[in-house]
């Protein structure tokens, strides 16, 4: 392995979740000859017991730590993490391991051998495997999906996948064209800005297990996300890779 890799897991109200998601991430890459790694808890906004079991986590291990946002929001809780890395690969995965944490091997293997700027996990590839999903959640996946390529044009199949990877200096690039959502539509934002500069994005199809704990809501979700796909549309974001 040439690069160094780190897992940002956001995280809100996650005192059960995180406890369990750290060893099954660490046992993971330990165990598959991974050396120079680490793995960030981003918080912010956690009421319960997140921080004090995140710090203890960081105590423990030496290749985990915990950084505490003082705004809310995803988007800002991954951008603060990532701006702090100084890996070669940066990326996060939701805290309930939703997407089969095996499928890292092969985000590694593509990285690794270079061309590709973004990997992006697929609910909806042939290949993709969706377990236990509500009716609701796909119906509002599916459109979601839908519109993201109707209105901004994208190859995208899934822009709220949480199971993406970059090459840190391709988030620098896409930092400096402009990352301006906080919220939840920072993951598309990313990868629509992306495509749009021209950097190359492979998605990779994922066996996804949907637990049905969610911090998601729903309606609201889902007007926030329309309102987010026009601002977007409206932006003048040129290409400038090859
Ligand atoms: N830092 C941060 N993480 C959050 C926030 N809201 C949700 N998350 C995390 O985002 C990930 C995905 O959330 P989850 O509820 O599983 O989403 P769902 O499975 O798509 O319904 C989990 O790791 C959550 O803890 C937030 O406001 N800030
Ligand atoms: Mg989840």
């Amino acid at each position: 392995m040439k690069l160094s890799y780190n897992i940002v897991i956001p995280v809100l109200n996650e005192e059960k979740r995180i406890v369990a998601c750290i060893p099954k991430i660490r046992g993971l890459l330990l165990g598959n000859g991974f050396s120079r790694f680490s793995i960030t808890i981003a918080d912010n906004g956690s009421t319960d017991q997140t921080e004090k079991i995140s710090k203890d986590l960081a105590a423990q291990y030496g290749d985990v730590n915990y950084v505490k946002v003082g705004k809310k929001g995803v988007g800002l809780a991954l951008k603060t993490a990532w701006d702090q890395s100084s890996s070669d690969v940066i990326g996060y995965m939701d805290v309930d391991l939703a997407t089969d944490i095996s499928h890292f091997m092969e985000v590694a293997a593509i990285l690794e051998k270079g061309g590709i700027q973004v990997v992006n996990g697929s609910r909806n590839l042939h290949g993709s495997r969706v377990i236990n999903r509500s009716v609701v959640r796909t119906v509002t996946s599916r459109g979601f999906n839908f519109l993201l390529r109707g209105i901004l044009n994208t190859k995208i199949t899934d822009g709220m996948c949480g199971f993406k990877f970059l090459r840190r200096d391709a988030y620098q690039k896409l930092r400096e064209v402009g990352l301006f959502n906080d919220g939840w539509f920072f993951c598309t934002e990313l990868l629509c800005v992306a495509e749009r500069v021209g950097m190359r994005i492979q998605e990779l199809p994922v066996s996804w297990y949907d637990d049905r704990d969610s911090r998601v809501r729903i309606t609201q979700t889902s007007i926030y996300y329309l309102k987010e796909i026009f601002k977007l549309r409206s932006r003048r974001i040129h290409r400038d890779c090859k």
